[in-house]
């Protein structure tokens, strides 16, 4: 059913809110690069860690609200009357909004496919190399299984998913320059990049040698491209950008050793 429009304008107008764990880059951060590069102001209300915590862990045991259902996980995005979960779907949701994206067309999906597979490999994989008993125990206590998980990770599957990001870039439906899709920066380029960013922080010899063997240059060069867009370079040299700290890209130096 079709909401009234005063009720759409008021989601249309009202601030874009980002919820989710204080003090990391995380799946967050898949989000703050689309404000950053369009330039749009919203409340980042995971700076204020004592606020933050609560807000999250009271999003993840609520039973939602009259308008949205109850969320599993951060991040979410609240926008007026809307409360949305999953990185990719907030993602969809935002990007033509910011103009990183189309409102319509196959685009949005064939956009939508590559940021899933994207997150997949660089977020959702890696996460496992530290943690591939369970999330609730300690690194320490799952270790002798990362390095198993880490080899296989850097060995197989970093370079499968680069290849993937370098199929795309050399498919026609990339278009002109350095860009993964129709001919200019849209969100997913900004996903590659955090995704690359963070992979090279974790895994940082396995993704020299990557880079050194050249079989990967549009997915680098796609990298550098982003890094250097002028409110991505003064972000990422600002203290708004979070370190990485016990989140999903961790540098553990014994899960590169052979
Ligand atoms: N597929 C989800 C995963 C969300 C997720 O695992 N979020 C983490 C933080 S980055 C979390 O809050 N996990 C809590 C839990 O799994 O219980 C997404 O992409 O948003």
């Amino acid at each position: 059913m079709a909401e009234p429009e005063s009720k759409r304008l008021k989601t249309e107008d009202a601030p874009y809110e980002l919820i989710y764990w204080p003090g990391l880059p995380g799946r967050g951060e898949l989000i703050r690069l689309l404000f950053v590069e369009a330039g749009v102001p919203f409340t980042d209300r995971s700076k204020d860690p004592g606020e933050a915590v609560g807000l999250v862990t009271g999003l993840m045991s609520d039973n939602g609200d009259d308008a949205n259902p109850p969320a599993f996980a951060v991040p979410a995005l609240r926008h007026g009357d809307l409360l949305i979960s999953q990185t990719a779907n907030i993602l969809l949701y935002l990007a033509p909004k910011l103009g990183l994206g189309p409102s319509e067309g196959n685009g949005v999906y064939h956009l939508n496919s590559i940021a899933l597979t994207l997150i997949d490999g660089f977020v959702n994989e890696i996460h496992e190399t530290h943690h591939p008993i369970a999330t609730s125990q300690y690194y320490a206590d799952q270790k002798e299984e990362a390095k198993k998980r880490s080899k296989a990770y850097t060995s197989e599957r970093i370079p499968r998913f680069l290849q993937y990001a370098q199929r795309v870039i050399d498919a026609k439906t990339s278009g002109d320059g350095p860009w993964l899709y129709g001919g200019k920066l849209t969100y997913v380029d900004l996903v590659l990049f955090q995704c690359i960013h963070g992979t090279k922080y974790a895994f940082p010899k396995a993704m020299e040698e990557m880079e050194k063997s050249g079989k990967y240059d549009g997915v680098f060069a796609l990298f550098k491209a982003v890094q250097e867009r002028p409110n991505i370079k003064e972000y990422m040299a600002s203290d708004k950008r979070c370190s990485y700290g016990d989140g999903i890209w961790r540098y553990y130096p014994e899960l590169e050793e052979e």
